[in-house]
């Protein structure tokens, strides 16, 4: 497998492993959702032991307000903290660009100093 076939393979199991402990399996509920959030991004989440800071995680997260998340709204959360990575490290250790499509896009080499954060 490729690197990001394995990274969408890693966030489908991650989801599954926490939204299958109660109730409805495809879903994490507040508990699993803290559960998570403290297994997974504890060092990258400051306040992820707050349960303030989970409610108003799952309160944005929860698009269709059913109280629980879905793998397509942890797919959001995922993707928002990925690009706020990327932002950081841009920022921190300057910008490197490649050419696609006769466009200049910005690149992150850096993004696999992600655990330092
Ligand atoms: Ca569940």
């Amino acid at each position: 497998m490729t690197p990001l076939q394995e990274a969408m393979e890693n966030l489908i199991k991650v989801f599954y492993r926490y939204s299958g402990k109660e109730g409805d399996k495809y879903k994490l509920n507040k508990k699993e959702m803290r559960n998570m959030l403290q297994e997974e991004l504890a060092e990258f989440l400051t306040g992820s032991n707050d349960s303030a800071v989970v409610e108003n995680i799952m309160r944005d997260l929860d698009e269709n307000k059913d109280g629980e998340v879905d793998f397509q709204e942890f797919v959001v959360l995922v993707a928002a903290l990925t690009v706020a990575c990327n932002d950081f490290f841009v920022d921190r250790e300057g910008q490197k660009w490649i050419k696609y499509n006769g466009n200049e896009l910005p690149i992150n080499a850096n993004i696999v100093k992600l655990n330092k954060i």
